[in-house]
């Protein structure tokens, strides 16, 4: 680490640690609602992305760093941080290395974002499912103090660290705010290289004790994010344990047993159809949806039939099962929790379909058309039905009916357009 540095050395040596530094603080927002092995991963891929920004500023201020004879890779300071780090850049002057660096790392992590969408994180801005990850970022600038913490490494301590984490608590996801000093500074020193009108007017605002700082926000970035679908009306990872109610004499509850995200998902037990449990949706939904998610059988698993249905208050409604033994599957309609069959079974065109997770894609169309297809891990379609009904049009739940023991991961309801 930066116990090489000359640079810092000098600067405890000779200006007993005294000097100006340029700090860029960077906070993953909702790191916390991540499961801890997801939480590790998230932290490595960040580590990763503060070490391509670095790279891309060593770069591009390769003749400043020979002219001032200071080394990027040694001088600069990186700090974990709560939930992020704080990299300091404390060369003794004001610059605009903190500015192109924010930059740099905001675009590196929205790239990165980008290559692996994903819904629920788009929509909520957190997932267990991928190591995507939101940034806010604070910068501050002033006279710090550079000291040797105990593990031997440079560290720093001063008004400007404290303040840089005021100002990130502040930021927006996607959001590089100057405190009134880095923003002060910038403008005076490096007239130049920044244009005013990316600057917000100053915001005040509170932090403890009442105490009042300004803020400002850079505006000149691009960042492309993806609006979620607004089409997607449900969606459960099973993450959060809760939400679910058991249904007749079955049970549903939350289980690390098989998972298909994260390190929960639904398991179906206690009894057999109709029996299970559900789940009562935020409204009511008309015909036209889509309901998809992910399901699990282990081969000792018991009865066959995974079984689910979207319904109303009364049971009745449409949904599908998943035969295990006879490697068939059916739509089916439910009159008062009852299964009705109104299409005959099909093979499911592979050997067996336990001990592996499979998708289902079910189609509740508005003129009554139900399609159902199911998918092995690789995305293949391994099933394809469709029928048509029109006794019911109306529904507001999830009824996870059929044999136990299954599991359930990964559910969403989207509505079509
Ligand atoms: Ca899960």
């Amino acid at each position: 680490m930066n116990v090489q540095s000359s640079h810092l050395q000098d600067v405890l040596d000779i200006q007993e640690g005294v000097t100006h530094v340029l700090i860029v603080f960077a906070d993953i927002e909702k790191y916390s609602r991540r499961t801890s092995s997801r939480q590790k991963k998230v932290i490595d891929t960040f580590s990763d992305c503060l070490d391509k920004a670095l790279t891309e500023t060593a770069n591009e201020f390769v003749e400043y760093a020979q002219k001032k004879n200071v080394n990027f890779e040694t001088d600069i300071i990186k700090l974990p941080i709560g939930d992020g780090a704080a990299v300091v850049f404390p060369f003794g002057a004001p610059h605009t290395f903190h500015l192109f660096f924010a930059k740099a790392l905001l675009k590196i992590v929205n790239e990165m974002n980008a290559r692996s969408a994903c819904d629920k994180f788009v929509a909520e801005g957190w997932c267990n499912c991928h190591s995507n990850f939101n940034l806010r970022i604070g910068i501050s600038a002033g006279d710090g103090i550079i000291y040797e913490d105990i593990n031997k490494r440079f560290n720093i301590a001063g008004g400007v660290i404290n303040l840089a984490s005021r100002v990130v608590n502040a930021a927006r996801p996607n959001e590089i705010l100057f405190s009134e000093d880095a923003y002060k500074s910038i403008l005076e020193f490096s007239q130049d290289k920044v244009d005013i009108n990316h600057f917000g007017k100053g915001l005040d605002i509170t932090i403890k004790h009442d105490m009042v700082i300004k803020v400002y926000d850079y505006k000149g970035i691009e960042v492309k994010t993806d609006k979620p679908s607004d089409k997607i009306i449900f969606r459960d990872d099973f993450e959060i344990p809760g939400g679910w109610a058991n249904y007749g004499a079955g049970s549903v509850i939350h289980s690390s047993e098989y998972v298909h995200s994260g390190n929960l998902s639904l398991k179906k037990d206690a009894n057999t159809d109709p029996h299970g449990g559900l789940k009562i949706l935020d409204g009511p939904i008309p015909l036209g949806f889509i309901f998809s998610g992910w399901m699990y059988r282990p081969s000792d698993g018991g009865l066959n039939l995974d079984r689910l249905g979207i319904e109303n208050d009364e049971n009745n409604g449409y949904g599908f099962y998943v035969d295990h033994r006879k490697v068939e599957f059916r739509i089916e309609r439910r009159d008062k929790g009852r299964a009705s069959y109104i299409v005959d079974p099909q093979k499911i065109n592979v050997h067996k379909m336990t001990d592996a997770w499979y998708q289902f894609i079910f189609g509740v169309k508005t003129d009554g058309t139900l399609e159902l297809c199911l998918k092995d891990t690789s995305g293949k379609e391994i099933a394809v039905m469709s029928t048509r009904d029109t006794r019911y049009g109306t529904f507001d739940r999830i009824v996870v009916h059929g044999g136990y023991r299954y599991y359930v991961d990964d559910i969403q309801i989207e509505l079509c357009p």
